[in-house]
């Protein structure tokens, strides 16, 4: 790279435009820290992007205090249960009478898109199709970014680097080997997705477990509803015809759901690799990492989203104490306070994939086992609550 002709200076530089970084950079601008979002594509490609549904109480509370809670609030969908399948029998988890709590169907689309929206109110200085970013000195007290934008190479000093640029970005590289650990586990199966302009299934998801595998029954809006079902990794979605799609997921319900099920064209169809990976540590020099960049979560869970603003949440409070209070505790402990959440939301998920989906290397004795969990959660309320309060959100 050539010496920057472009140089310029912010107290937090977030790499990465995606739900961690917007929301970091909302949080922060509201309480005067300086801050500028860099993103590797443009803002259509972010907002193209259709993953995660549910959002905690907690994402909900957060969304809400940054100043972005109002279109969810009037469109995002309250639910107070969920529904849970083991070879076509359905049961539901009710969380309002089991935790007295909810969680909101919002699109992880749409909350982007609000935070967009936000930072274009407030001015905040946010930079697109961003190329070939490094991240120089964080172990030293004044680091920059470099960075490629319209050709130029420009440079970008800072007190702090906030890596929110998820699981392929470059923030979490910049963590020394001998200091990263890592921890995964990648699954021997995928998530096929379909979009489509049809009426939910339910008016609760649905998580359902049966020998052919796993499916989900997701929704964005009352007329737009976003299905699931487990596939092998090999396959391509250039196999899976939409009729193909219906008839698979219809075997894989309650019988009184696949009656119901409304079909209509895909609007978009992807497949999802499933891994659940952790970074320890989350800090390293002046460089914090929030979300996938440091962590993955399978989506059984619901968790991955809500994990990224549960981290935005301590980096925010941390960087808002050392700026206004001159006080860098919060700071030193980010790590091991996020890391501590991470792990129990990892352990959700990993359990939650693990009960309801179909492994090719599963025995007679793990299918009774699963079938046993089954029976239990269907049975007991103690095992109903502890689904119940993974589910929402633990506390941060
Ligand atoms: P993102 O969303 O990946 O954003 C990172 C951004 O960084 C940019 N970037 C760079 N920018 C500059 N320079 C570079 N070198 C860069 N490299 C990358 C990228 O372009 C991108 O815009 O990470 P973030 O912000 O941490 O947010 C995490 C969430 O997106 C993710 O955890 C969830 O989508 C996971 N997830 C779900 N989470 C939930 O909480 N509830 C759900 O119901 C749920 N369902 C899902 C999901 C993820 C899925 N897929 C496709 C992985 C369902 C699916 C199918
Ligand atoms: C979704 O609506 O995309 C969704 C919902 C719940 C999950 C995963 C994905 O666990």
């Amino acid at each position: 790279m050539n010496s920057p002709s472009i140089s310029q200076s912010t107290q937090v530089a977030i790499v990465g435009g995606g739900p961690s970084g917007l929301l970091l950079g909302q949080l922060l601008a509201r309480d005067g820290i300086d801050n500028v979002v860099l993103e590797r594509r443009s803002r259509e490609y972010v907002l193209g992007r259709i993953r995660a549904g549910v959002l905690e109480q907690g994402t909900v509370d957060l969304l809400r205090g940054a100043g972005v809670g109002e279109r969810m609030d009037t469109e995002g969908m309250v639910h107070e249960g969920v529904g849970l399948a083991s070879e076509n029998r359905g049961f539901r988890i009710d969380f309002r009478a089991l935790i007295d709590a909810s969680v909101m169907v919002y699109g992880q689309t749409e909350v982007t898109r609000d935070l967009y929206q936000a930072r274009d109110v407030i001015g905040g200085e946010t930079h697109h199709e961003v190329e070939n970013l490094r991240i120089l000195d964080v172990d030293g007290t004044r680091p920059s970014l470099e960075f490629e934008l319209d050709g130029k190479t420009r440079s970008l000093q800072c007190d702090f680097v906030a890596g929110c640029d998820g699981f392929h970005g470059v923030s979490r590289g910049t963590i020394p080997t001998d200091v990263l650990r890592e921890y995964e586990r990648v699954y021997p199966f995928g998530w096929l997705g379909v979009l489509s302009q049809t009426p939910p299934v339910d008016d609760e998801l649905i998580y359902a477990g049966h020998e052919r595998g796993f499916a989900l029954c997701s929704m964005r809006r009352s007329d737009l509803s976003r299905y699931y079902i487990q596939v092998p990794l090999e396959d391509r979605v250039e196999q899976w015809s939409d009729d193909a799609f219906w008839n698979e997921l219809r075997r894989r319900i309650p019988a009184e759901a696949a009656e119901r099920l409304v079909t209509g064209p895909s609007i978009e169809k992807s497949i999802a690799p499933l891994r659940s990976y952790v970074a320890e540590p989350m800090h390293w020099g002046r460089l914090f990492l929030c979300g996938d960049a440091a962590h993955i979560v399978p989506p059984t869970g619901a968790k991955g989203l809500n994990l990224a603003a549960s981290d935005v949440y301590y980096l925010w409070q941390a960087l808002r104490r050392h700026y206004h209070d001159g006080d860098a505790s919060g700071l030193e402990t980010y790590s091991d306070t996020a890391l501590a959440r991470v792990w129990k939301a990892e352990r959700f998920s990993w359990s939650m994939t693990r009960l309801l989906h179909r492994f090719p290397e599963q025995t007679a004795f793990d299918l009774r086992m699963m079938r046993a969990e089954m029976d239990y959660l269907m049975s007991s309320v103690a095992a109903q609550s502890a689904l119940a309060e993974n589910y929402v959100g633990l506390p941060y």
